[in-house]
């Protein structure tokens, strides 16, 4: 961040005002200065794409506000500080100030719904021209959303809702965010602070009951304290490992009078996340990955918050070491990248637990230990040695010891690491150049050996098939958010992610109904993008009323249901764990001649176009379609085969030794293996 020019955070400025804004920022205190300019950091991708967004920036920016669509609105949506510094203090309203902290934090989107508490704040969002409201069907769409606006984008999502059930239907996107380390905010209406504690009507302790599933939450009673509230919350959710940040807003405080100036005076004395890592640190690991023979790249959804993956891919050209991708990190390095193992875990590649295993070294960065990665812990990599870089100190050694704990920015950490590499090998006599081929080719067999695959069925349509085609014929460049279930495991496995953020889900919580509204977010974020969400037919039933939002809205989305009539995932452990015995995993969607509901009608229902595949050979041409209409959502209704499994699979709580890659088929190693 702090090589780039001053300027770059007023993109699309003319000059003069340019040089007013460059004026005004010189005039900000250090501590202020910083701040701002943390606050306005913009993704690497956006940065790369700037020159094509200028036009829009111009426009956007015309002193005049102009009526627009929603969907000009979106198109027009980039960070940027709308608001130059307002060191004199205006009398506003705690609302007021609650919306001009907004602006002046770039906020394009808000997702919620009103309701009496946070009723004060919804007046003077009517005026805002550069902060669009989207009015959601459900405070947990409004939270996906943001989460899903948040992952496509890198920027800070945002959602708001009133107190009590407004805020407690929040709970679940917070927790989900928490554990996806996803930068969002939530501002919650409560009841005016005399009658806080008195269980006034529509009164719940957000606060309290938010607690063990966000970064950090606020109760604001005061209206004085708004925008420095505000511009804390979006520093902490954003920087360190991001996370969700609540601001709970008393309805006194927004009634109340106040002044307004900006930029406020943060106050975080306890919050400094450390990014820069130790350079002994960083050498210890250079020389660890240096006497490795067998060192595999464990990466986690860490590489891609820390927007990592070129630095990374420098470290894999450097080093060419063996690499796998969490779920969470689908995408820091393509799919095609001949080093690259896919994922591992309890539905990963063959080879890439595998090589998880035997390996001797891992180079953890951004990742966990997660149970669904690790399996039984105690078998988990017995062999290696471990570094471990996070920016929160406290995951490493959590689960797993780590020999080289290096705590710091994941981008930071791969580029001093390469660096000390460099210089290590530069070093003749220091004589550290390892050859890791014999274990590269090792690695290579095993991918060849086992690639992931699929029964196809004569009496029905295989799901892997279906979205295999979608991500084929949609491209790297299409964004995909899916559900929870057997349909999350084969889009993560069978659609090819060449990019970072092109792959969104709920992985550490596992959240159904997580897939429709974080799609209708991302969409808002990048309106531009091909977005699919690709959801169960359970999950669907939980969150499909956003569909309305997005009808309302212009957000053409596009949702492939994979339908196979099942709550599949669960289904399929009954199938494995509990002698076939289906207690409770019917959802009568298609299979026994019922639609309950139908989808194709329900789609048509909401105003979408709704499509319906049961053959291999309506299935290009439902895809094709869908990718033709971009005036509404659509949604495809593929029925598919009720049996198919997820595999390769690790039976819960065995050694990932056990891997199975087919039902009752274990890989057969070769004698070296
Ligand atoms: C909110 C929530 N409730 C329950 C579960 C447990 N669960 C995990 S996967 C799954 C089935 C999902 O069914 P569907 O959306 O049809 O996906 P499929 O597995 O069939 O692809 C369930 C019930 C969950 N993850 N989230
Ligand atoms: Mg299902």
């Amino acid at each position: 961040m702090g090589s780039w020019p001053e300027s770059s955070y007023f993109p699309g400025a003319s000059e003069p005002a340019l040089d007013v804004a460059l004026d005004a920022l010189s005039l900000l205190s250090q501590e202020d200065r910083r701040v701002f300019l943390w606050i306005h950091a913009l993704p690497d991708q956006d940065r790369a794409t700037s020159s094509s967004n200028r036009e829009r920036e111009t426009v956007s920016d015309s002193a005049t506000p102009v009526k627009a669509s929603p969907a000009d609105i979106a198109q027009r949506a980039r960070p940027r500080p709308s608001v130059t510094p307002t060191p004199t203090p205006e009398q506003v309203t705690g609302a007021q100030a609650l919306v001009r902290s907004l602006e002046a934090l770039g906020v394009d989107t808000v997702f919620g719904i009103p309701g009496g508490a946070i009723l004060p704040a919804y007046d003077p969002l009517m005026d805002s021209v550069s902060v669009r409201h989207i009015l959601v069907r459900h405070e947990q769409g409004a939270g996906h959303a943001a989460e899903g606006y948040a992952a496509a984008t890198g920027r800070v999502g945002v959602c708001m809702a009133t107190s009590g059930p407004g805020a407690t239907n929040l709970v679940t996107p917070l927790a989900d965010a928490y554990m996806d380390s996803m930068p969002i905010v939530a501002i919650t209406g409560q009841v005016s602070s005399k009658a806080i504690g008195t269980d006034a009507f529509q009164e719940a302790d957000i606060r309290g009951i938010t607690l063990p599933v966000t970064k950090h939450n606020y109760l604001v009673t005061d209206a004085a304290q708004i925008p420095r509230v505000l511009a804390e919350a979006f520093h902490i959710a954003s920087t360190g490992r991001p996370g969700p940040v609540l601001v709970d807003i008393s309805k006194d405080a927004l009634q109340a009078t106040t002044t307004f100036s900006w930029p406020p005076r943060i106050d975080l004395p306890g919050y400094r996340p450390v990014t820069r890592p130790h350079s002994k640190q960083i050498r210890e690991a250079a020389r660890l990955i240096a006497a490795a023979r067998r060192p595999v790249l464990y990466i986690g959804g860490g590489v891609i918050r820390a927007r990592a993956c070129e630095a990374l891919r420098r470290l894999v050209d450097l080093t060419e070491i063996p690499l796998v991708t969490t779920l969470m990190a689908r995408g820091a390095l393509p799919d095609t990248h001949p080093l690259n193992l896919g994922m591992p875990g309890m539905h990963g590649t063959v080879a890439a637990v595998t090589a998880l295993q035997k390996s001797d070294l891992l180079i953890t960065i951004g990742a966990r230990f997660d149970d669904r990665v690790t399996g039984q812990l105690s078998t988990f990599a017995p062999g290696a040695k471990v570094i471990h870089a996070d920016i929160d100190p406290a995951e490493i050694s959590k689960n797993r010891t780590a020999d080289v704990p290096i705590v710091g920015d994941a981008k930071e950490v791969i580029t001093d690491l390469v660096e000390a590499i460099t210089a290590d090998r530069a070093d003749e006599r220091a004589g550290l150049r390892a050859d890791y081929s014999e274990w590269r080719a090792r690695t290579k067999g095993w991918q060849e050996t086992f690639p992931l695959g699929y029964a196809s069925h004569e009496d029905g349509l295989a799901p892997q098939y279906v979205i295999e085609r979608i991500g084929q014929l949609s491209g790297p460049e299409a964004t995909y958010v899916a559900g929870v279930g057997q349909h999350q495991m084969w889009a993560a496995q069978f659609i090819r992610y060449e990019r970072p953020n092109a792959w969104l889900n709920s992985g550490g919580a596992g959240t159904m109904g997580y897939s429709v509204p974080a799609a209708m977010g991302a969409k808002v974020g990048q309106p531009d993008r091909v977005v699919w969400a690709i959801d169960g037919d359970g999950c669907f039933q939980m969150t499909n009323q956003e569909l309305a939002t997005c009808v309302i809205n212009e957000i053409p989305i596009k949702v492939a249901i994979i339908n196979n009539s099942s709550l599949g995932m669960v289904r399929q452990w009954q199938t494995l764990f509990y002698n076939e015995r289906y207690s409770n995993t019917d959802l009568h969607t298609s299979h026994d001649q019922r639609r309950i509901p139908d989808f194709v009608k329900l789609a048509d229902a909401y105003g979408c176009l709704g499509l319906r595949a049961e053959t291999e050979s309506d299935v290009d041409a439902v895809i094709r379609q869908a990718l033709d209409v971009n005036d509404r959502p659509v949604v495809i209704d593929f029925v598919v085969h009720r049996d198919a499994m997820v595999w390769p699979m690790v039976p819960s709580g065995v050694s990932n030794d056990m891997i199975l890659n087919a039902r009752g088929e274990a890989p057969v190693w070769d004698c070296e293996d």
